[in-house]
C-alpha cells in the first residue's frame, strides 16, 4: 500500500508578521512589511503607531500562541513552521546588542511546542527586514546587509540551539524579482540590474547562514525555500516550450545556487546578455559554496508560458504574470488548482538536486461561510488538500524523498498578498475580519477534523 514514511513531518505554516501582532510590543522594530500594511505589492507608507494595518494586531498570536498551539496538538501536529521577526531581535538591524525581550518570546514559543512535542521548523526571514536597514543602508542593495543578517542568524542560532533543529533562510526567495521592498527591501521602481545584485546578496547571506548553521547546530538540518512556480507550455511550439524553460529557470536559478553552490552557466548568460555587471567578489563564490541540506518550498498553482506578445499582453496583472491554463479551475482568487502539478514539481525538484524535498506551504484561500450554529463546512478546503497530498504520496512511491507537509495557514491569518482576513486558510477559524472587527476568538472548522484524521492515520484516510 502507497503510504507516508513513518518519520514523516505533519503540520502547519506560519510567518510571524502574519499572525503575530504586538507589531511595536517588547522593543520590536517596525518591519518593511509594517510599513506595507496593504501587502507584498502595496506601496510603503509611512506609519503612525495603531493608524492601520490589519497586521498591526493579526490574529494576536503573540498573545495567544499557547492555546493556538494546544489546538495545533489537538489535530497531531508534529511540526509547526514559524518565523522569527528579525526585527524583535535586533530591531534596527545594526544595533550593538539583541533585544532581551525578543529572544525571550521566541524561547516561550518553542518551549511550548515542546511541551506539545511540536518540532519547530523556523525560518529566518519571511518578507520582512528592519526598516531602518532598508531606509539607512538601501536594504539589500547594500552589502553591509549580508554582515547584519550573519549576525542575526548566529545569534538566533546559539540562542535555540538546544530547542530548534530545523530552519530554513528566506521565504520564497525568488520573489524578490515580483516584489522588490518584500524580498530586498529594495523600491519598485529598481532596475533589473539593482534587484540582481541586492539578490547576489542575500543568496551570499542566505550560504553564509547555512555555514554558521552547520558549525552551531551540527545535528541540525538547514533548507532553502522556494516559490515553486511551475509552469508549462501553453502549445507544443518549440518558442513556447523553449520560454517555457526560461521562465523556470527564472524560479530555479536560486534553488541552483543554494543547493549546487555556484551561478548557472545560464543566469551568467542572462547577466551578459542584459547587460547587468554584478559584483560577485571570489570570497562571495567561496561562501555560495556552503549548499543546503533540504530544498522546501511552496505550491500553490501552477501556469502556463507563450512566446505569443499578444497572450501575454491579456495575461498581465496577476501574481506572477501567468498566462490562464484553460484545462484548470481557479479559487475565488484565480490561483488555479492544480493537485498532479505538486507530483511534477516533486520529482522535478528531485530530478535536479537529489536532496530531501519538504513541502513548506500549500493550502487554499477562500471565503468561508459561519453557519447559524456556528459550524463552517469548508468541503472545498478539504478537497484541494486531499488531493494535493494524495499526489504528494505518488511522488514518494516515484522515489522523491519527501521530508513533510506543512500546509498554509493552519489558523487563519492575514494574507501576504492583499493582507487580507477574508482569504482564508485555517482549519480553525479566527473571528477577525477585514475592517479590523471581530473578537479573535477561535473556532474549528470541518478541516480540523478531517485533517487530524489525515495525521492519525499517517495519510491512510486520503481519499486517492
Ligand atoms: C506565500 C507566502 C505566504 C502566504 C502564502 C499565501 O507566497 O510565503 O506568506 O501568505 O503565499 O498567499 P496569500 O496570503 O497572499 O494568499
Amino acid at each position: 500500500m502507497k503510504a507516508f514514511p513513518q518519520t514523516f513531518y505533519w503540520g502547519g505554516a506560519t510567518a510571524a508578521n502574519q499572525v503575530e501582532g504586538a507589531f511595536l510590543e517588547d522593543g520590536k522594530g517596525l518591519s518593511t512589511s509594517d510599513v506595507q500594511p496593504h501587502g507584498v505589492f502595496g506601496d510603503v507608507v509611512d506609519r503612525v503607531p495603531g493608524d492601520a494595518g490589519l497586521k498591526d494586531i493579526a490574529i494576536d498570536f503573540y498573545h495567544r500562541y499557547p492555546d493556538d498551539i494546544a489546538l495545533f496538538a489537538e489535530m497531531g501536529f508534529n511540526c509547526l513552521r514559524v518565523s522569527i521577526a528579525w526585527t524583535r531581535i535586533f530591531p534596527n538591524g545594526d544595533d550593538a546588542e539583541p533585544n532581551e525581550a525578543g529572544l525571550a518570546f521566541y524561547d516561550r514559543l518553542f518551549d511550548e511546542m515542546a511541551k506539545h512535542h511540536i518540532t519547530p521548523l523556523v525560518t529566518l526571514s519571511h518578507y520582512e527586514m528592519p526598516w531602518a536597514l532598508v531606509k539607512n543602508y538601501g536594504g539589500w542593495g547594500n552589502r553591509k546587509v549580508i554582515g547584519f543578517f550573519e549576525r542575526y542568524a548566529r545569534t538566533v542560532f546559539e540562542r535555540y540551539k538546544g530547542k530548534v533543529k530545523l530552519w530554513l533562510t528566506f521565504n520564497e526567495i525568488n520573489m524578490s524579482l515580483h516584489a522588490p521592498m518584500t524580498g530586498v527591501g529594495l523600491p519598485s521602481d529598481s532596475s533589473k540590474a539593482e534587484v540582481y545584485q541586492a539578490i547576489h546578496h542575500q543568496l551570499v547571506a542566505s550560504a553564509l547562514a547555512v555555514k554558521a548553521c552547520h558549525e552551531i547546530v551540527p545535528e541540525g538540518k538547514i533548507g532553502n525555500m522556494l516559490l515553486g512556480g511551475l509552469m508549462y507550455p501553453l502549445s507544443c511550439k518549440p518558442e513556447d516550450v523553449f520560454k517555457t524553460l526560461q521562465e523556470n529557470r527564472g524560479w530555479q536559478f536560486f534553488g541552483d545556487v543554494q543547493a549546487r553552490g555556484a551561478y548557472p552557466g545560464y543566469m551568467l548568460r542572462y547577466f551578459r546578455d542584459n547587460g547587468f555587471a554584478l559584483e560577485i567578489t571570489d570570497a562571495d563564490r567561496e561562501a555560495l559554496k556552503s549548499s543546503v541540506d533540504f530544498i522546501s518550498f511552496s505550491y500553490y498553482m501552477t501556469g502556463c508560458v507563450t512566446a505569443d506578445e499578444a497572450l501575454n499582453q491579456k495575461a498581465r496583472g496577476n501574481i506572477l504574470n501567468m498566462v490562464p491554463n484553460p484545462h484548470l479551475e481557479s479559487s475565488e482568487w484565480g490561483w488555479q488548482i492544480d493537485p498532479l502539478g505538486l507530483r511534477t514539481l516533486l520529482n522535478v525538484l528531485w530530478d535536479r538536486y537529489q536532496k530531501p524535498l519538504f513541502i513548506v506551504e500549500n493550502g487554499l484561500g477562500a471565503k468561508d461561510k459561519v453557519e447559524a450554529d456556528g459550524s463552517i463546512n469548508d468541503d472545498y478546503r478539504i478537497s484541494y488538500l486531499n488531493d494535493h497530498l494524495v499526489q504528494a504520496r505518488e511522488a514518494i512511491e516515484d522515489g522523491v524523498e519527501l521530508m513533510g507537509f506543512t500546509s498554509w495557514g493552519p489558523i487563519d491569518l492575514v494574507s501576504a498578498s492583499k493582507a487580507e482576513l477574508s482569504k482564508r486558510y485555517g482549519f480553525i477559524y479566527v473571528d477577525r475580519h477585514d475592517d479590523g472587527t471581530g473578537t479573535l476568538a477561535r473556532s474549528k472548522k470541518k478541516s480540523f477534523d478531517w485533517y487530524k484524521e489525515v495525521i492519525a492515520t499517517n495519510g491512510a484516510s486520503l481519499k486517492a
